[in-house]
């Protein structure tokens, strides 16, 4: 096990272009913080703050020109405008190019400032960057405080999304320095990356998955295939990585597991044979992101995270043994912990495993259907689905589905992971990143009653398809916890008459009714409805719960669980 750990820890870390830095660099020197530094803007702090807000709220105009006008000395040598590409190419430059204007630091001078109080500076290539006000000022900038005193790029390394033209102007605003002692060939670091990069192993993906982020990779189908098969084909299926996907091989696979105090049971570790050995099992189970469809609860206010449509759902039948099985072997007395933790062999850059919990009652409960799965469809589970062996948590928000699982730990805490304490989680629409505090809300388990249209697609141009003027809409509808759904309404003249959709769903018990139901409705247009209509679909679960109507109301920073009537508006032609 150590080993495999320490093996896919180096995979991740070995190649750390500044390790390279720290060992060529040796220390002196005090504290010039701020004495060079350079600000992005003079006027003072709160065009500074203006100007963040402008720029993160989603790259606005003003927030973009401001970055390009500051950066007009950098830019000057060139006498005509630079395309996008020769911007970046240039761009891409900057952190590896030393600045004459600018002082050197060593290492030790930049690992002092390490906090709010210190200042925070980072170092990306050769670059020194003070980026204390950077920190305070945007929305998750905290992040940035993980390499405070460091160096940014093996961050970068795996959080490619940030290293964005953008945010690369961004940073050279905040360039303070250059650092000592560093011999960066321009093109080496590049080269480097290739050979060493965490993302060298990247499994190949489906043409028709549209990547939302390359680098970690996730994507949705098109969601006018989602409706068409009861069961999403593999390939189809949404993918939902923070970390790069790790490499694991089945002969070295081993799955640890730590079931708690009392027994005093030593932990056991099995291998991928020994749990294909245990008796099989298998649930029909749609795994939902908890920020599906966080794509349409951004339209009435900003939130923070990927653009989802309304496909990162997808429906499979999983198969596996079940954790209960394990953990009733184990000794696991239902009152002796409270959680489950469940980790992954995806690691952070500090390390830290991609990690979740579920309760202790899920994970012990046989109509729980918590499984320790290794096919999903038939098919021997894919990479990028959570190879050789990952939990399926039925009823509950994919985050807590960890692939890739090397570790169970029945715990009286709940996990400690970042993704289980400040992600995930609700907040009322009153909350914003002044006033929000994750250690106040509960972790997302159980999904809300949601459904969605997937076809006509909005914009389309719908021909009713006989002589009364009915087309025929197609979605899918789903709730967490184990309820079925029992109905789905549709409206095409805003709720003043609602006719309901025909369901075709698995024959399952209510409060273990983990997969989707897909339905379909014929809907009538009058003449009066005009040419553009709006179709609101929603979705009743077996607790006659029922979606929200607006986004309105539940909207919350972090666009999670995004359930409001799903309206498409279509022409007809
Ligand atoms: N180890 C690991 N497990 C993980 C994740 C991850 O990044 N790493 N992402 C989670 C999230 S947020 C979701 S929505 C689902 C996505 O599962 P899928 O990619 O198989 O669709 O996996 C969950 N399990
Ligand atoms: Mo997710």
């Amino acid at each position: 096990m150590r080993l495999l750990w320490r093996s896919l820890r180096g995979l991740v870390l070995h190649h750390r272009p500044h390790r390279r830095f720290l060992a060529t660099i040796s220390s002196t020197g005090n504290d010039q913080r701020k004495q060079q530094s350079h600000k992005w803007s003079s006027p003072g702090s709160r065009t500074e703050r203006l100007l963040y807000a402008a720029y993160w709220a989603g790259g606005l105009a003003l927030g973009y020109h401001w970055l390009s006008d500051g950066h007009k000395p950098l830019l000057a040598e060139a006498q005509v405008v630079p395309s996008d590409d020769e911007q970046e190419a240039r761009a891409r430059l900057w952190h590896i190019t030393p600045r004459a204007d600018l002082p050197n630091y060593k290492t030790d001078q930049v690992e002092q400032h390490n906090s709010a109080k210190t200042g925070i500076w980072i170092t990306y290539g050769l670059g020194v960057y003070d980026v204390t006000d950077f920190a305070d000022n945007h929305p998750g900038g905290d992040k940035i405080l993980m390499a405070a005193g460091s160096a940014i790029d093996p961050f970068w390394a795996i959080y490619q999304q940030h290293n964005t033209l953008e945010v690369l102007e961004l940073l050279e605003g905040f360039r303070i320095g250059n650092l000592e002692g560093v011999d960066l060939k321009p093109g080496a670091s590049a080269a480097e990356d290739e050979l060493g990069s965490p993302w060298a192993h990247e499994p190949q993906r489906h043409a028709l998955l549209k990547p939302a982020s390359k680098r970690p990779f996730n994507a949705e189908p098109p969601i006018g295939l989602l409706a068409e098969q009861f069961l999403t084909p593999n390939e189809l299926f949404y993918v939902r990585n923070h970390l790069p996907v790790p490499v694991i091989s089945a002969e070295e696979y081993e799955l640890e597991i730590e079931s708690g105090s009392s027994k005093k049971k030593d932990p056991l570790t099995l291998n991928l044979e020994e749990i294909k050995a245990l008796p099989k099992h298998s649930v029909t189970a749609a795994i939902m992101c908890g920020g599906n469809r966080r794509s349409e609860m951004t339209k009435v206010k900003a939130v923070k995270g990927l653009s989802w449509g309304a496909g990162a759902v997808g429906n499979a039948k999983w198969s596996g043994a079940r954790l209960c099985d394990v953990l009733r072997e184990q000794g696991v007395q239902p009152d002796e912990s409270k959680h489950v933790i469940f980790e992954g062999a995806d690691l952070d850059p500090t390390s830290h495993p991609y990690g979740a919990s579920i309760p202790l009652s899920k994970a012990l409960d046989p109509r729980g259907d918590v499984i320790l799965a290794y096919e999903m469809n038939g098919e021997t589970l894919s990479r990028d689905h959570g190879y050789p062996i990952r939990v399926i948590v039925p009823g509950t928000v994919g985050a807590r589905n960890v692939k890739w699982l090397t570790r169970i730990v029945v715990a009286d805490k709940e996990s400690d992971s970042h993704w289980q304490q400040n992600d995930y989680k609700g907040f009322s629409p009153s909350t914003d990143w002044d006033t929000v505090d994750f250690s106040k809300s509960d972790a997302i388990q159980a999904m809300p009653v949601t459904s969605a249209i997937c076809t006509p697609q909005p914009g389309a141009r719908v021909k009713p398809d006989d002589d009364d003027g009915h087309i025929t809409v197609r979605g899918y509808a789903w709730s967490g916890g184990g309820r079925k759904i029992v109905r789905v309404d549709l409206t095409s003249d805003e709720g003043k008459s609602w006719h309901v959709a025909e369901l075709e769903q698995e024959d399952s018990p209510d409060g273990r009714h983990y997969g989707w139901s897909l339905w379909t409705a014929r809907l009538p247009i009058s003449e009066s409805s005009g040419s553009d209509v709006e179709i609101w679909a929603k979705a009743v679960d077996s607790a006659y719960n029922v979606q929200p109507e607006k986004f309105e109301h539940i909207w919350n920073l972090r666009g999670v669980l995004a359930n409001a009537y799903h309206k498409v508006r279509v022409k007809i032609a």
